[in-house]
């Protein structure tokens, strides 16, 4: 064994193995076209919400011009924000979910 070599023992590691997946939330935009029934509709079909909930939801927007529905990963998030946008899309209704990561 040469003389410079060095012996480096190995040390518990604090870095977790397994990261946890950043969020994104699903934010349901007000609008002034989309009837409320097809709002609540929607929700509940494709967030799987109760009634209860997806009016809740609904008029959050309604009155305060945008609503968290859920947070999900990333592409769970797209997918759903997209399916729903195109639910109003081809009902004729400019009805919009957007998505942002959680802070
Ligand atoms: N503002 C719409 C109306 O008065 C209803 C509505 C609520 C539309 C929430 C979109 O995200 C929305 N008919």
């Amino acid at each position: 064994m040469s003389d410079d070599a060095t012996i480096t023992k190995p040390r518990a590691s604090t870095k977790p193995k397994v990261e946890k997946p950043k969020l994104y939330k699903v934010i349901l935009l007000n609008d002034d076209y989309t009837p409320r029934e097809f709002v609540v509709r929607v929700l509940k079909a494709e967030f799987r919400v109760t009634e209860d909930q997806a009016y809740r939801i609904m008029i959050t927007a309604h009155r305060q011009g945008s609503c968290v529905v859920a947070v999900f990963t990333r592409d769970v998030a797209e997918t759903k924000a997209a399916r729903a946008t195109d639910a109003g899309k081809a009902a004729g209704f400019p009805l919009t979910f957007a998505t942002e990561p959680e802070e």
